[in-house]
């Protein structure tokens, strides 16, 4: 890293303790950026990185709730608004047990670069809680999303800050927030939140829209070495909103997803994974994968272990944070990978990182790859915007041209660095330079 970055990551890093993950995202954000400064000294001057570390808002509260037993439960609620310099802050709400302050922020701090290279009118920032929806009744969620929107209501806004989902967070959850945000405030605000559905402002394709996005990034990496989806072997990690469409758009475009996860286990199906059974199992049924094993005979299920013990030509991890390492980079790329495209955020350790690198995979990050879900949540709010709702075909259209542009955009900021083919620098530089312009033009603030 660059000795000017390092003395400014180091100081980020101590005066952020024990927030492993955030660390995580600084530095590897940071080694990417020694070249831009040698061009830009006007943004050491300007202290941008010192600014962008340092979120604008950090908002940690109290949730309150009752269960079905009428027990009193207290989870913790988190939103961080961490750089309006492009637009209101904007990202999603993760609900899941391991969220700490330190997640959140390095979700938000992604989130940063991730809006700013999709083109649109949008900050970051991310949100969320350590209430555990598992096995939880509809009505206990209900009464969580209301008691958390009581406090979150007066922080969010059209042109403040719109949330959306993230894990344990899809349009049941949407729905609960934004009633009780309209109750509060007496006030239909449609673009305060995304993920809507579809009767009451959302858009047509946001569901589908990180999955589909991550596929076409991928399609566009294999593009460049004259390569398609067609025949690939896939494996995808995970099996919720963006696993599922990201399955579904690999198959349609002619691949083979041989497996697929949740945090129990995988299933193997060398047939092609079966999407309206996964759909129905979790999506209508919110049940686990393992219950595919008894309704398709085609099916086994491991339990626990690895999904990437599995070989594919093309990985989508499309879990969570850190979960492909090294060991498991290392073992793909010996059995015939060519590709990954990040459906989650952060879901490869810097070790796998840098055995991809280092073997020439083509390597999508997350911030770039799956950056097709906040892309449709803007275009979402244009919708809003002009009350006006568009078709599947226009909107997917819409979304098809953001994702080759992001590509495109990544791999021109790669060669004019130097560096053909290296989607990490091309990412971090070209969504940090439009911030860094921004942030100097409005003065410090
Ligand atoms: P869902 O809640 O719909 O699904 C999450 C999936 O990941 C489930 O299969 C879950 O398994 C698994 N998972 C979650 N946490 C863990 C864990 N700690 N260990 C192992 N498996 C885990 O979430 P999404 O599909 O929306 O999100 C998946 C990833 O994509 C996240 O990284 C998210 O930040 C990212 N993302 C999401 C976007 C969106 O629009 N929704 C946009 C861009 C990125 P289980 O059910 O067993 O918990
Ligand atoms: O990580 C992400 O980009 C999301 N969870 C989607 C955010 C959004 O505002 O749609």
């Amino acid at each position: 890293m660059d000795a000017r970055l390092e003395a400014i990551r180091d100081t980020v890093l101590a005066r952020n303790p024990g927030e492993g993950e955030f660390h995580q995202a600084v530095t590897e954000v940071f080694e990417s950026l020694g070249p831009v400064h040698d061009r830009h000294p006007e943004f050491l001057e300007g202290a941008v990185l010192e600014r962008l570390c340092e979120p604008e808002r950090q908002i940690i509260f109290r949730v309150p709730w009752a269960d079905d037993a009428g027990r009193f439960q207290i989870n913790r609620g988190f939103r961080v608004e961490f750089n309006s310099a492009l637009g209101p802050f904007k990202g999603g709400l993760r609900f899941h047990p391991s969220v700490n302050l330190g997640i959140v922020k390095f979700l938000g701090f992604e989130q940063i670069f991730k809006n700013a290279l999709t083109g649109m009118p949008i900050g970051g920032g991310k949100g969320g809680s350590d209430f555990d929806p598992r096995g939880r009744s509809d009505a206990e969620v209900m009464r969580f999303c209301q008691s958390f929107m009581t406090e979150l209501y007066r922080h969010i806004g059209e042109y403040t800050d719109v949330p959306a989902g993230d894990i344990g967070v899809g349009g049941r959850e949407i729905g609960y927030l934004f009633g009780q945000y309209k109750r509060i405030t007496n006030r239909y605000e449609s673009g305060v939140l995304t993920g809507k559905g579809i009767s009451w402002g959302g858009s047509l394709v946001r569901p589908e829209a990180t999955g589909y996005g991550t596929v076409i990034f991928a399609a566009e990496m294999l593009k460049t070495r004259g390569q398609s989806f067609d025949g690939q072997r896939v494996v995808v990690s995970g099996s919720g909103n963006v696993a599922i469409n990201a399955i579904a758009k690999a198959q349609s475009l002619g691949a083979t997803v041989v497996a697929c996860s949740d945090s129990s286990g995988y299933i193997v199906d060398e047939a092609g994974i079966d999407v309206a059974l996964l759909r129905q199992i979790k999506e209508v049924e919110r049940g686990r994968l393992k219950e595919h094993e008894t309704r398709r005979s085609a099916v086994s299920y491991v339990e626990g272990g690895s999904v990437w013990d599995i070989d594919a030509t093309v990985a989508l991890p499309c879990a969570t944070q850190n979960e492909l390492d090294g060991d498991a980079a290392a073992r793909l790329v010996r059995n015939g990978l060519l590709a990954v495209g990040e459906g989650a955020n952060m879901p490869s350790t810097r070790a796998a990182v840098a055995v991809f690198q280092e073997a020439g995979i083509l390597y999508g990050p997350g911030k770039a790859a799956n950056a097709g879900g906040v892309a449709t949540s803007a275009l979402e709010m244009q919708q809003n915007a002009s009350r006006d709702s568009w078709s599947f075909a226009h909107t997917e259209e819409r979304l098809t041209e953001i994702m080759v542009g992001i590509h495109d955009r990544c791999a021109a900021t790669a060669d004019e660095y130097g560096d053909p083919g290296n989607y990490v620098l091309g990412a971090n530089i070209g969504g940090f330079v439009k911030v860094a312009d921004a942030m100097l033009a409005q003065g410090l603030i």
